[in-house]
């Protein structure tokens, strides 16, 4: 999509820190961190949240789950752990309509969430 800040990153038009990428995903850095470590997940292909997943998405959602987890170990969280988050629409706090799963990891985090 034209005016998608996370496409531009897939399609390399702007600078990220990429952490990992395959064909159907990425992960890079987030610009304004709120963890020691604060990664973003994509889907290469643009939706704008989660609820306009369709089922054929179903493996591109589980691949996330499993590169988090993968991750996960190779940055030495297996006892710490780590949070995966997404947020959708506008009461979750949504800014960038392209979906992306927050992994958060480095400190403790809060239940319920603010
Ligand atoms: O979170 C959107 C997140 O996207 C927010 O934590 C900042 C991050 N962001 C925005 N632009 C960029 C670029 N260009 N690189 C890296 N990270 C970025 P949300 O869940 O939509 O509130």
């Amino acid at each position: 999509m034209q005016d998608c800040v996370f496409c531009k990153i897939v399609k390399k038009e702007i600078p990220a820190e990429i952490i990992y990428e395959d064909n159907d995903i990425m992960v890079f850095v987030d610009v304004k961190p709120v963890a020691p470590i604060h990664l973003l997940f994509i889907p290469k292909k643009h939706i704008p949240t989660v609820m306009d997943l369709q089922e054929e998405d179903a493996v591109l959602v589980g691949k996330i789950q499993l590169v988090a987890a993968k991750l996960a170990r190779d940055y030495n969280l297996e006892d710490r752990g780590y949070r995966l988050v997404t947020n959708c629409k506008r009461d979750a706090g949504q800014l960038v309509y392209h979906i992306h799963y927050h992994f958060l990891a480095g400190r403790p985090f809060q239940w319920p969430p603010g």
